[in-house]
């Protein structure tokens, strides 16, 4: 994919308009581990492309697909110089095969464990569904190793304001204490900047405080 000449101001202040850097399959194909970047997973279908296509403020950066479970491959952007956003493949999809979920297992574990420059990892939750099995398992997964979280609840517009804000009060009890979480939409884009102040604040920071050496696989 060809790279764009020019970089224009972007909405995220310390990150420059996003280009597409390269698709991986395998952690060989994956980029230098250099700087920092910030990595977006969740279930399929729970915003986690929408999201991050808002609050790079690209449109169909990373593709919102009509197909969920299909994409096994980790999407890096660069927003910067050495700063990166990386879009996960989705989980929890019910009708993919053992093999895909395996597979799906194998390149994320992969990916979380070994990844130096990781500052922090955006986890997306339909408000609606909450926190699910999986979700929790990642969640678990994730803090064991000391990696940052953010959560968004995606999708508050599908329910009315006491509704999302009662929601929001049962997930964050589920999540336990002193968990980031964020009311998201990307109809009204409730949830934008302060997401956009957390990316910014984890690609900016120096060195990774996450003790990656601890997270030797
Ligand atoms: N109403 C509403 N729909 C959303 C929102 N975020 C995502 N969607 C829709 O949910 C579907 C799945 O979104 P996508 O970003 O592809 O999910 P992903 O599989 O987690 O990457 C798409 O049809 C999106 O248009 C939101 O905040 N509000
Ligand atoms: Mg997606």
């Amino acid at each position: 994919m060809g790279r764009l000449r020019t970089r224009a101001a972007s909405p995220v202040p310390n990150v420059s308009t996003p280009i597409f850097l390269k698709s991986a399959a395998a952690p060989a194909d994956f980029p230098a581990d250099e700087g920092r970047e910030v990595a977006f997973v969740g279930r399929s279908n729970s915003g986690k492309s929408t999201a991050l296509n808002l609050i790079a403020g690209v449109r169909r950066l990373a593709r919102v697909s009509r197909m969920p479970g299909r994409t096994q491959l980790i999407n890096f952007f660069e927003v910067g110089a050495q700063r990166r956003l990386v879009d996960l493949p989705g989980y929890g999809f019910a009708r993919v095969a053992d093999e895909t979920r395996d597979r799906w297992r194998e390149l994320c574990e992969a990916y979380l464990t070994r990844r130096r420059s990781l500052a922090g990892v955006i986890v997306t939750l339909d408000i609606r569904r909450g926190l699910t099995d999986l979700d929790a398992e990642l969640q678990r997964w994730l803090e064991l190793r000391g990696i940052r979280i953010g959560f968004l609840l995606t999708k508050t517009d599908k329910l009315g304001h006491a509704a999302s804000l009662n929601r929001e009060r049962e997930i964050a009890a589920q999540l336990g204490p002193r968990r980031d979480l964020l009311r998201f939409s990307a109809l009204s884009r409730l949830g934008v900047p302060e997401a956009r102040r957390w990316i910014d604040a984890w690609l900016s920071a120096d060195p990774v405080v996450n003790a990656a050496e601890d997270r030797v696989p």
